[in-house]
């Protein structure tokens, strides 16, 4: 059985965008793989986070991978800092390295953006930390959006400089990116992705926003003027990113729904949309609050460290001997 891993930052509530170009996959396919999903909170401690918050977001991630689907007996599911390799390795991986191929990397442009000379390092060096994350499993396949695109080419950089000096321990990854959802734009700037971090909440469908409030973003959304229901990424992106929304959630393709609303308003296409929106999270908010305040998610997430910690231990240790960090060889 081939092998998938993939990560969510719980750096706040996660949103249509995350699910749509990431949950929604594991969730298809978790019968056919060895799947392990994660909770990163070290990658979202490289920008400040609030501890209770923190602390708040790990359990809601966690309560969403399961209200969205993912079977804890199928699927492995943990927090990252409950597995100390992946510091571990994450440090092995920042020393093979290169300062110039991370400065590259457009998240890390992006994030530094206006923080002057207080650029926190783990921003710098968390293409790295993802790079050990994924390759102390094995992994054959990453299910991503599309944003992670350069991350993964780097993982894979890295994986093969690591093979090429040490001999082949670690299976080079690829990619996985789903053929609709995989890049959610802003509700407000349809030029920019759609992001749990956005400080403007009416840029982004919270997976946990009431029904009112979905469709209130939805109506609200910037759009053209010239009310004409075409799929343009340059020319209309507004009407482009409703579309995609609306064909990744329906199942239907993006021609079929530019037919079946030829001749009809920006209007129609949005309360639909809203409702179609408000019709699929509606049974995911509900198991949602089941979970939230139980026994059982907490012992889901002690099983899932265990059974991670012994597969990322033995990984590890490979790579200390192969090293010779350790004072055993391989
Ligand atoms: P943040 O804004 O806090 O940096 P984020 O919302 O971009 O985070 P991540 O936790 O970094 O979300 O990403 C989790 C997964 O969701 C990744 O696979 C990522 O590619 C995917 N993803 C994030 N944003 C979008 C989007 N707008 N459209 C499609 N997929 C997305
Ligand atoms: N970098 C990713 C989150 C992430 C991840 C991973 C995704 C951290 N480690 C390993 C896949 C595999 C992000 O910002 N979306």
């Amino acid at each position: 059985m081939k092998t998938i891993f993939s990560g969510i930052q719980p750096s706040g509530i996660i949103t249509l965008g995350n699910y749509l170009g990431a949950l929604k996959q594991f969730v298809e396919l978790q019968q056919d793989y060895r799947c392990y999903f994660c909770i990163v909170n070290q990658h979202a401690i490289t920008v400040p986070q609030e501890p209770a918050q923190l602390r708040q977001n790990i359990r809601r991630l966690a309560a969403l991978y399961l209200a969205a689907g993912l079977d804890p007996q199928q699927v492995t599911l943990f927090v990252q800092s409950e597995v100390p390799a992946h510091a571990k390795l994450g440090w092995i991986m920042m020393c093979t390295a290169y300062v110039g191929e991370l400065e590259r990397m457009t998240q890390y442009k992006d994030k530094s953006q206006g923080r002057g000379e207080a650029i926190p390092g783990g921003l710098l060096v968390y293409p790295p930390l993802m790079t050990a994350d994924i390759l102390l499993y094995d992994t054959d396949f990453v299910p991503v959006g599309d944003d992670q695109k350069q991350h993964l080419e780097l993982t894979r950089d890295l994986a093969e400089r690591f093979n090429r000096r040490y001999g082949p321990l670690f299976q080079v990854p690829e990619i996985r990116i789903p053929r609709s959802g995989a890049r959610i734009m802003s509700l407000q700037e349809p030029t920019k992705k759609m992001s749990k971090s956005d400080p403007n909440p009416g840029g982004y469908i919270g997976l946990l926003d009431e029904p009112d409030t979905i469709v209130k973003k939805i109506k609200r959304a910037q759009t053209d003027s010239d009310n004409i229901i075409r799929y343009d990424r340059e020319q209309k992106p507004g009407i482009s990113n409703l579309l995609s929304i609306y064909s990744s959630l329906s199942g239907k393709a993006l021609e079929q729904i530019e037919q079946e609303y030829s001749g009809k308003g920006y209007g129609s296409l949005k309360s639909d949309l809203a409702e179609l929106v408000v019709q699929a999270l509606a049974p995911l908010q509900q198991r949602y609050h089941e979970l939230i305040d139980s026994q059982e998610l907490d012992q889901i997430l002690d099983q899932g460290a265990a059974r991670a910690n012994e597969a990322a231990n033995r990984k590890l240790l490979e790579v200390e001997q192969v090293m010779g960090l350790s004072r055993k060889s391989f």
